[in-house]
């Protein structure tokens, strides 16, 4: 079946970047990690959160796993989430379905090292119900701006 339009754009993204990895299109709701967990039946931790707060020098999107929550303390401090409106701004998507990687334009990205517990993650690819797994590591090769930091 085709994809949703916001899917198949995401999905030619993540061929652009050299990620060879499919987008799965669910009937069930991948809206939030719980939901994304249960509906390709992985654990909860597996599932990649991207979250995007503010402090003073703009968007930061944290890549948190689904069963941590970032700690804004370890973020700077002077920080706070952002509203839908920013996220899609920052990131061309709307929450619940914002993808890690493959933007409208460059994010500044902090990955949380907690993933790393994972070979293999899911996450959110476009829309809220669609969804994509990649290793871990070649997730954050794709990123190689990003650091990769203890923020949950
Ligand atoms: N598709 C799933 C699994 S990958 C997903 O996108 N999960 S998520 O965690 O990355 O996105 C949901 C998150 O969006 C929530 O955990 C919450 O932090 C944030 N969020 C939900 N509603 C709002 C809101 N009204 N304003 C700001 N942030 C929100």
């Amino acid at each position: 079946m085709a994809l949703h339009p916001t899917a198949q754009r995401f999905q030619e993204r993540l061929a652009a970047l050299g990620l060879a990895a499919d987008v799965h299109e669910l009937a069930a709701s991948t809206r939030t990690a719980a939901e994304a967990a249960a509906a390709v039946g992985v654990e909860v931790g597996q599932i990649v959160k991207s979250l995007v707060f503010v402090d003073p020098e703009g968007p930061v999107l944290c890549l948190c796993a689904g069963d941590r929550r970032v700690d804004t303390t370890k973020l700077g401090g002077d920080v706070r989430q952002a509203t839908g409106d920013e996220v899609r701004e920052a990131t061309g998507f709307a929450i619940g379905g914002v993808p890690p990687i493959g933007h409208d334009r460059p994010v500044r990205t902090v990955v949380d090292s907690s993933l790393r517990r994972f070979p293999t993650v899911w996450c959110a690819a476009g829309t809220p119900n669609a969804v994509f797994s990649v290793s871990t590591e070649a997730l954050i090769g794709a990123i190689p701006e990003a650091a990769v930091e203890e923020i949950s």
